[in-house]
């Protein structure tokens, strides 16, 4: 029987209580459909830091390198600032195992109300990159902690990190096969470097993809439109920070952050990928047993997707449409007052 080895990091606030429910559902998948997955848990994130100094150990990346893939909760407490969370945990493992597609669909669920009045049609796919652009961390402090401090913060743009993942985009719209429709993030306006370089190796590119319909937005205007024509969209692809941004207006106008799944993907397949909610560890709710668990449930599904376990994706997609089409079983923040694990347990009856 095949064996996937899963590395666990439930990591901080509301990810402790979303990943094992994820385990769940994925560990009855596998199951029903004949493989095994081996989990190894770590327990980094704040708790870790607090400890050590540090969110992961000195050699986390070689622990991770034999596993098969990443299963993420949250990562960020509220006494620890922000970028050492994030430059702590998340990105040094995106960058180490070059996961340069960060894929983040947004697919609105028969039955699920969307904050958007009269809007049933949602159903594209967010592509950002995920290891360069403004969060290549390059840059520094001068006068550092006086009054007179400057900050210099640059994006990196390279011509390979756009090509590669503007032609990931286009690959994606021709396996959805959908509406056939890439639109490309820019600011080439006000940035006219990076953003000059990003439309120049859009248009190479799709240039190569005759069939697949091509719009360029700036980010602001695409803003606007995720929110006035959403059903016009099918691949949107853009930078790190464009689509870091667009991607959260994207995760609540399918109803919820807390449907917003994602996958951290290496396409080459030379290194685990990583699947984590959109969300972040929510500690306004953490420990109240409410948080929603099927962004990690869904994250789940994209990562049986990657570990090229289709059938046993679709049917974790499957049972949660069933159970959101239902509408009995929510959590608070579809309207709802179920708790997180009766949640699953609607999920997992739906499995059989
Ligand atoms: N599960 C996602 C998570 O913990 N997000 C925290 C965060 O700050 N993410 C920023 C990013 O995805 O770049």
């Amino acid at each position: 029987m095949k064996t996937f080895t899963i590395a666990v990091i439930p990591g901080d606030g509301v990810g402790g209580e979303v990943i094992p429910q994820g385990k769940r559902v994925l560990e009855r998948v596998a199951q029903k459909h004949g493989f095994n997955l081996a989990f190894q848990d770590f327990d980094w994130g704040a708790a870790h830091f607090f400890r050590w100094g540090r969110m992961m150990p000195a050699g986390a990346i070689d622990l991770l390198q034999p596993c098969d893939a990443i299963f993420l909760g949250a990562v960020g407490h509220p006494e620890i600032p922000d970028h050492t969370t994030l430059n702590g945990l998340l990105l040094p493992i995106r960058r180490a195992f070059d996961q340069y597609a960060n894929v983040r669909p947004a697919y609105l669920f028969p039955g699920v109300d969307s904050p958007l009045a009269g809007k049933k049609d949602i159903d594209f796919v967010v592509v950002r990159e995920n290891t360069e652009g403004e969060y290549a961390q390059v840059g520094g402090f001068v006068y550092h902690l006086q009054p007179e401090e400057v900050a210099v913060q640059a994006s990196v743009f390279t011509r390979r990190g756009v090509e590669r993942i503007v032609r990931f985009a286009f690959e994606l719209a021709v396996k959805r096969n959908k509406k056939k429709r890439v639109t490309s993030i820019t600011k080439s306006n006000a940035q006219g470097y990076s953003m000059v370089l990003w439309d120049r190796a859009f248009q190479d590119v799709a240039a190569q993809f005759p069939d697949i319909e091509t719009e360029s937005l700036l980010v602001d205007a695409a803003a606007m439109n995720f929110i006035r024509r959403p059903e016009s969209f099918d691949v949107v692809v853009g930078s790190n920070l464009f689509c870091d941004i667009l991607s959260d207006i994207s995760a609540i106008i399918i109803g919820s952050m807390g449907l917003a799944a994602s996958a951290n993907l290496d396409p080459l397949r030379r290194f685990p990928s990583m699947f984590e909610p959109v969300h972040g560890s929510a500690p306004d709710i953490a420990g109240k047993g409410v948080v929603n668990p099927l962004a990690t449930i869904l994250s789940g599904a994209m990562m049986l997707d990657h570990l090229q376990m289709a059938d046993a994706a679709r049917e974790v997609e499957s049972a949660v449409g069933a159970v959101l089409a239902e509408g009995k079983v929510r959590t608070p923040d579809l309207g709802g007052s179920s708790s997180t694990a009766e949640v699953t347990d609607a999920v997992l009856e739906k499995l059989g």
